[in-house]
């Protein structure tokens, strides 16, 4: 079973057992409002587009969407969550200045669909460095999650294994949680989406957070339209990439933070 906290709980409990699991479920986050927004946002989305990232990894039963923030505005609400960057802040500022968002998608898992192959999110980048994460990833449940529709298998502990050990199933435990919550998992924690096997498609926002110092996954400046990206506040155009990481990496003109 995954550590499970609610809205209230203590910050370095939480931390803690990220750390030491891998991953924890933060419970009823948000409101139900706030996720079937989001939800209603993207629904049209995912029915005109969604099938486009199809594939073996994703899924042929799998609706995807990206430019999040581009197609839903409540979203931000989710992206920028005060517990989430708390939680990323600790985990990610030790290692750099700054953190982005590395990508953000919409998966909406259909009746039918098998278990997604297990694997890391932080297996874009080439090297991992032990003691260092590169990511922060969250899967905000716009449904609920349920063993039967297709809650995220994730492997606790695995963060610490040392390659070659191959993940299995039946190493995994289930994120079963309600509508409104959120799974925490770090970038080097084996997981996957779980089987459909109900008549009820399962939806999730996920959301990572990375480095400020590496590339980020999505190019949010080709996938967000400039004028979208500016009509947010300044921590979501931060989080975007519209920001330097020192005065050095990624120096613009007229950087506020220096150079
Ligand atoms: O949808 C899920 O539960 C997990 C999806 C996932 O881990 C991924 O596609 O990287």
């Amino acid at each position: 079973m995954l550590k499970t906290f609610d809205p209230l709980a203590a910050l370095p409990d939480l931390i803690a057992a990220l750390r030491q699991d891998g991953a924890v479920i933060l419970r009823n986050q948000v409101a139900h409002d706030l996720a079937d927004e989001v939800a209603a946002e993207l629904r049209p989305h995912f029915d005109r587009i969604g099938k486009a990232a199809q594939s073996d990894f994703n899924g042929y039963k799998t609706l995807r969407i990206s430019s999040i923030l581009k197609r839903s505005r409540r979203s931000a609400d989710l992206i920028g969550h005060a517990r989430i960057l708390e939680i990323a802040d600790a985990i990610l500022l030790p290692h750099c200045i700054n953190y982005r968002i590395g990508s953000c998608t919409g998966i909406e898992i259909w009746p039918g669909e098998a278990p997604q192959r297990l694997h890391r999110d932080d297996g874009i980048y080439p090297i991992r460095m032990p003691g260092v994460e590169w990511q922060v990833s969250v899967n905000w449940a716009l449904d609920e999650f349920t063993l039967e529709n297709g809650g995220t298998h994730v492997i606790p502990g695995s963060h610490n294994w040392k390659e070659p050990r191959l993940p299995l199933e039946s190493d995994s435990v289930q994120a079963v949680m309600p509508k409104g919550s959120a799974l925490v998992y770090l970038g080097s924690v084996w997981h996957g989406g779980g089987a459909n096997r109900t008549n009820k498609a399962r939806m999730g926002l996920v959301n990572t957070y990375s480095l400020g110092w590496l590339r980020q996954e999505e190019n949010h400046y080709l996938s967000i339209p400039r004028e979208v990206a500016d009509s947010y506040p300044e921590k979501i155009r931060r989080l975007m990439g519209y920001q330097g990481h020192g005065r050095l990496l990624g120096w613009y003109p007229h950087n506020p933070d220096g150079y």
